[in-house]
């Protein structure tokens, strides 16, 4: 699903264009059985109507039949870090992805992405190292698609998330989301700030440091949001954009 609305305050430089005038409301996306379309229809357009960024003059609802096989990913384990203020929280990020071998350059593209208050609908792919943004249309980013759960996982992330306080959907949808984006080789880390007003914990994933939740990203009432992949300099984007849109991936509990 994704919601949108028409910006009133029309941009000089996109004015011209539908697209470009469109705000990101919210978006989202899961795999379920045939008998369940029609409920999860209902919960997505009730979704898109009582989002905290506005009230939508446009949703879109795919609906496609998956025939392959699901990929199993494992999903990451969850920490918390607590934060004081947005910049210990950007220098807690920073310096992590800088031990990851993400340059500074590629850090002031992810922050540009991050802080910006023209929302993407999907991700920015980054070069690790230049800090080049590699997707192909940067308005829209790439939207990772096709993931979901298995139920014995699910029921026991639930039991895990309620130890911790954080039972809830965005949490376990961001999780999942982080868990496909991880199992790709080719992408170093994620970052994520929430678009919403009200939500300003983001996070911090990687196959080696896990989902890793960062409190106080932003302050309470902002509106800038994103999500932003560093990905190996010679990587093949083509094939990490074939892996986050088309392919379906399940996550799963690896063996503990
Ligand atoms: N694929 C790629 N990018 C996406 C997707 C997707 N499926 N969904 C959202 N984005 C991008 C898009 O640019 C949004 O503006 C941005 O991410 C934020 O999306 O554990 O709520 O749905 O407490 O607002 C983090 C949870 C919450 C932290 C993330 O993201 C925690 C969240 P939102
Ligand atoms: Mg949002």
């Amino acid at each position: 699903m994704r919601a949108s609305k028409q910006n009133r305050n029309k941009m000089p430089d996109s004015s011209h264009l539908e697209k470009g005038n469109e705000i990101h409301i919210s978006g989202a996306e899961g795999i379920g059985e045939d008998a369940d379309i029609s409920k999860m229809g209902r919960i997505l357009i009730d979704r898109a109507l009582s989002h905290s960024r506005g009230t939508p003059d446009k949703i879109i609802i795919t609906i496609e039949k998956i025939s392959e096989r699901p990929t199993s990913v494992l999903l990451l384990p969850v920490r918390t870090f607590e934060c004081s203020s947005t910049q210990d929280a950007w220098s807690f990020i920073a310096n992590e992805l800088s031990r990851l071998g993400v340059s500074s350059r590629a850090l002031r593209s992810a922050l540009r992405v991050l802080k910006s208050n023209k929302t993407m609908r999907g991700a920015a792919l980054i070069s690790a190292l230049s800090g080049r943004r590699m997707e192909p249309d940067r308005m829209r980013g790439v939207r990772v698609s096709r993931l979901g759960i298995d139920t014995e996982s699910e029921k026991k992330l639930a039991r895990r998330l309620s130890r911790l306080h954080i039972n809830n959907l965005t949490v376990k949808e961001a999780l999942i989301l982080a868990s496909k984006v991880a199992s790709c080789h080719d992408i170093v880390a994620e970052v994520c700030f929430s678009d919403d007003p009200d939500y300003t914990t983001g996070y911090l994933a990687s196959r080696s440091l896990g989902y890793l939740r960062t409190t106080n990203v932003k302050h309470q009432g902002e509106m800038h949001g994103g999500r932003v992949f560093f990905v190996n300099e010679k990587s093949d984007t083509e094939k990490i954009i074939a892996w986050l849109e088309k392919k379906t991936a399940i996550a799963v509990f690896g063996h503990e």
